[in-house]
């Protein structure tokens, strides 16, 4: 159960003139925990008026939006176990991770619409009552990287609606965000690396606005973190620290707003 609760957005905001965040829907009832508000320089931040879960909005990035502890550790627990009790041929195994595909294929025409299994369907109903989608998002990718894999630079592009949940699971991660352009001279695609976030377990990441459309995202093939006050946002005195990478999941939930029932249909 959740208590739907309008977010204070002149609270602990360092900076007034950034756009705020309107609504953030969060609050699990029984979370008893204490906030974990934090104010890193370059973002905003955001808590709900029964201070249980904070969200901040990085400003390099206009439409990411970072928000800790978004799940509690039993559902994020659950949600581990089904994806593991999946039959192997459900994974897809590529190059650089592998990943399971719910809700159908997205194509340029519409996708073939699957429900959801109810295990996932949690995720994305609560995703749009919390107010980052207009209906219940239709597709979940399930991406497992061990260390040393990761995503290339890439847009999620017009299939979908442009905004992309990100789910954390297991372990920390850092999501590298690199501004699209075209080199004025050579008219060339060009890409410029802006920051990276770290995501933690249990974390969810929105892209939406600019960072949809202005942006690529990616995640490093690296055996390692490193932790320090250059990650946009983190925060700690000095150097930070460097640590070693784990397996790490995540569940990319989007919504693709053209669907079709019929195979026949979709060739046309
Ligand atoms: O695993 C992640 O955090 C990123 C996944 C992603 O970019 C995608 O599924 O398109």
């Amino acid at each position: 159960m959740f208590l739907i609760s309008k977010v204070n957005d002149s609270v602990h905001s360092q900076n007034k003139s950034h756009n705020s965040l309107k609504q953030i829907f969060l609050l699990p009832l029984s979370d008893e925990r204490d906030s974990n508000h934090f104010q890193v320089e370059g973002t905003t931040s955001f808590e709900t008026d029964v201070i249980r879960m904070s969200a901040i909005e990085v400003h390099s990035v206009p439409g990411l939006v970072y928000i800790s502890e978004y799940i509690d550790t039993q559902l994020e627990e659950y949600l581990l176990t089904q994806i593991y009790r999946q039959p192997v041929v459900k994974w897809k195994v590529l190059a650089n991770r592998r990943l399971q595909n719910w809700g159908g294929t997205p194509h340029s025409k519409g996708m073939i619409a699957t429900t959801l299994p109810t295990w996932l369907l949690c995720i994305a109903t609560r995703l749009e009552k919390d107010g980052f989608f207009p209906e219940t998002p239709n597709h979940v990718l399930i991406n497992e990287y061990l260390p040393g894999q990761g995503i290339e630079p890439h847009e999620d592009g017009p299939i979908y609606y442009p905004c992309a949940a990100i789910l954390s699971l297991e372990n920390e991660i850092v999501l590298d965000f690199y501004s699209k352009g075209v080199n004025s001279v050579t008219a060339e695609e060009i890409q410029q690396y802006t920051g990276s976030l770290l995501l933690e377990p249990r974390s969810l990441l929105i892209i939406r606005d600019s960072a949809y459309q202005n942006y690529l995202h990616g995640i490093q093939e690296s055996f390692y973190i490193k932790k320090s006050s250059w990650l946009l946002n983190y925060c700690c005195d000095g150097e930070g620290e460097q640590v070693a990478r784990k397996k790490r999941v995540s569940l990319t939930v989007r919504l693709v707003p053209k669907t079709v029932h019929n195979v026949v249909r979709l060739g046309k």
